[in-house]
């Protein structure tokens, strides 16, 4: 298996996110990178930096106007004048308007953005898009003969949509990988999403398409992150309708019930017809996870590996969550052994 991964997404450290009503650092650290890397090297997976990709291959996938708004935020608060952290803090909900953007950074970032504990930092468009550009990498090997890779990303992705970020995410490193599959031949691509959260980026990106499956299993958003997208009634809109496939589980959920879900959302790939797959792997579902509440041990891990493999597909692996930073790299490596 290829692992692709860039050194640049240390440029991107949050610092603090708002939690449960306070700033607390941020459970997305480059430190997460640093355990997945010492354990790809004990288990001897030598690490390549990934190819560049103008920035016009993630319009793909993004607005325009989003990706100008990422690559020049930090530079406008600045110009602003403002000191503090980058975090937005009014957004337009029901009975507000979306059909302006406004001019001022403020606004702009609150139109943009869907939570306020995704923070911007100098670095932080040069580390998404190395993110990108590692998804990216990952599925062009595919589409030249690979049969899996693995894209060690940082920042995830899968909470971005075609103009939104939020849950740590900026660019949708999974739907990327996932076009880039599709621009390169495969005709029917499935994205299977593990992370413990919705992957509501990836859902909204595909949802009226029919040549991409979306197929995800996460906490319930009744009460768990991003709250407002992943019921089980969500299926695809219009020639979409029916590719799309949200398995919502109660928190605390452990294995057994894990590994049932699993096998039917497999089962769901495996009708589709997909000529190739994109994992979103989250480990976030770990029993030690801080900010999750599934309850899947250590040595689930390679099993999950086990049965992601069984469907015997060509299979772009992208790193989304995980936050019990020590534990993340044996974690992960055991999805890849295993695979
Ligand atoms: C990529 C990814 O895993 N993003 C997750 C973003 C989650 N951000 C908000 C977390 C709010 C969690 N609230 C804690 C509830 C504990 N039961
Ligand atoms: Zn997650």
């Amino acid at each position: 298996m290829r692992v692709i991964h860039s050194d640049r997404h240390a440029l991107h450290d949050g610092g603090f996110e708002l939690h449960r009503g306070e700033l607390v650092p941020c459970y997305e650290t480059p430190a997460r990178v640093a355990y997945i890397l010492r354990a790809l090297e004990r288990a001897a997976m030598p690490v390549e930096a990934p190819r560049e990709f103008s920035p016009e291959a993630l319009l793909r996938v993004h607005d325009a106007g989003f990706v100008e708004f990422l690559r020049n935020a930090h530079a406008q608060w600045r110009a602003a004048g403002r000191s503090g952290r980058m975090l937005p803090s009014g957004f337009p909900a029901r009975g507000l308007r979306r059909d302006r953007i406004p001019a001022g950074i403020n606004g702009m970032m609150g139109y943009y953005a869907f939570d306020a504990g995704t923070p911007i930092v100098e670095g932080t468009w040069q580390a998404a898009l190395s993110s990108a550009q590692s998804a990216l990498t990952a599925a062009a090997l595919i589409a030249e003969g690979e049969r899996s890779s693995y894209a060690l990303c940082r920042p995830p992705g899968h909470h971005a949509g075609g103009s939104t970020y939020g849950g740590y995410c900026f660019l949708n490193n999974a739907a990327l990988a996932a076009q880039e599959l599709r621009d390169r031949g495969f005709a029917r691509v499935a994205v299977l999403d593990v992370d413990y959260h919705h992957g509501n980026g990836t859902q909204e990106i595909f949802y009226a398409r029919d040549d991409v499956l979306f197929v995800s299993i996460h906490g319930t958003p009744d009460t768990e992150y991003p709250y407002f997208l992943g019921y089980a009634d969500e299926r695809g809109i219009d020639a979409g309708e029916g590719f799309t496939r949200n398995f919502p589980l109660a928190a605390g959920t452990g294995w057994e019930d894990y590994r049932a879900t699993l096998a039917q959302a497999l089962d769901d790939v495996a009708k589709f017809g997909a000529e190739a797959l994109v994992v979103s792997l989250g480990v976030d579902t770990f029993e030690g996870d801080p900010i999750s509440s599934f309850k899947l041990g250590k040595r689930h891990f390679p099993l999950l590996g086990a049965m992601l493999a069984a469907l015997r597909l060509p299979t772009v692996i992208v790193q989304e969550g995980g936050y019990a930073a020590e534990e993340i790299g044996e974690n992960v490596v055991g999805v890849l052994t295993a695979f």
